[in-house]
C-alpha cells in the first residue's frame, strides 16, 4: 500500500518508522511518503495560513499551497493505482467518525493520501475541488478537538496498515480483537496469563477447564456484558438475528 501524507510538521509522523509499521515499511508492504506543505509556498515567510472570511477566531490554511502539493502527489501514482485514483483523507473534528469498518475498507485500497490541516482547518474549496477528481473522506477520531490532523494520521495509518497481509504476525489475532466484525463488533472479553493466582486474584476457572465450548461461551458472555455496560451504542446497533438465546439472556 502506498500512503502519502502532506503536513507542515513532517516530524510528527516519525512514529510511523517504529515497531510493526517500521518493519512493514522495511519489508515493502507499506510505502509511506511524507511531504512538507511549505515546499509549495513561494513567499519569504513560507506562509500557509490567513484570516477567515466573515471573521472569527483563529487562522485557516490558504488553498494555493494545498492545490500545488496535492497536484504534485496525484501526478505520481503508484503502479496498480485504483482507476479513480487514491482516497484523499482529510482529518477533521467535523468529519465522519473513523471506525474499524472504515479501516477494513481502506485496507483494500492501494493508495491513500492524507491532507493534515492545522489551525482552524483548510479553506473549504480544497475539499470541494478534489471531490471532483478523487474520492474524498473527511474523518474524525471522535468527539474532541486536536490541534491538527497529524495524530489522526498516526491513528488511521496504524489501524489500516495492521490489517494488511503480513504486517501483524498472527492473522487470527486480528479476527478476535475488539470491534472485529467476526464478533459482531463487540468489545473483547478480559484476558489472563500466568500465574494462576496473583495478589490474591484468581484466573476464572473456566479458562483452565480445557472445555473449548465453555470457554467460547464465557468469552461471549463477558464481551456482551462489558459492551452493554461501556458501549450501549454498540449493543443498540447489534443485529438481533446474530444473537442466540444465550446472548439474549445476558443482554
Ligand atoms: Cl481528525 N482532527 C482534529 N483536528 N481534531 C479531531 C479529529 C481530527 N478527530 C477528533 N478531533
Amino acid at each position: 500500500m502506498r500512503v502519502d501524507v502532506v503536513t507542515i510538521f513532517p516530524g510528527y509522523l516519525q512514529p510511523l518508522s517504529l515497531s510493526l509499521l517500521g518493519r512493514a515499511r522495511a519489508d515493502g508492504l507499506l510505502d509511506l511518503r511524507v511531504h512538507d506543505l511549505r515546499e509549495h509556498t513561494h513567499d519569504r515567510h513560507r506562509t500557509v495560513d490567513d484570516t477567515p472570511y466573515g471573521g472569527g477566531a483563529g487562522m485557516l490554511m490558504r488553498p494555493e499551497p494545498w492545490g500545488e502539493a496535492l497536484d504534485a502527489v496525484l501526478a505520481d501514482p503508484p503502479p496498480g493505482a485504483h482507476p479513480q485514483g487514491p482516497v484523499l483523507l482529510v482529518p477533521s473534528p467535523a468529519g465522519e467518525v473513523f471506525r474499524q469498518a472504515g479501516a477494513v475498507e481502506l485496507a483494500a485500497e492501494p493508495w491513500l493520501v492524507f491532507a493534515c490541516g492545522r489551525y482552524e482547518g483548510i479553506d473549504a474549496r480544497v475539499v470541494q475541488h478534489y471531490a471532483d477528481r478523487v474520492r474524498v473522506r473527511e474523518v474524525s477520531l471522535g468527539d474532541y478537538v486536536l490541534n491538527g490532523g497529524e495524530v489522526a494520521v498516526l491513528v488511521v495509518v496504524e489501524a489500516v496498515a495492521r490489517l494488511l497481509p503480513g504486517v501483524v504476525g498472527n492473522a487470527a489475532s486480528i479476527e478476535e480483537e475488539s470491534h472485529a466484525a467476526a464478533h459482531d463488533g463487540l468489545l473483547e472479553a478480559p484476558a489472563y496469563t500466568k500465574p494462576p493466582t496473583w495478589r490474591g486474584l484468581d484466573v476464572p476457572a473456566v479458562l483452565s477447564s480445557g472445555h473449548h465450548g465453555l470457554v467460547a461461551r464465557w468469552r461471549r458472555d463477558e464481551a456482551l456484558r462489558r459492551t452493554a455496560r461501556r458501549r450501549p451504542d454498540i449493543v443498540a446497533g447489534l443485529d438481533v438475528a446474530a444473537c442466540d438465546g444465550a446472548d439474549l439472556r445476558v443482554l
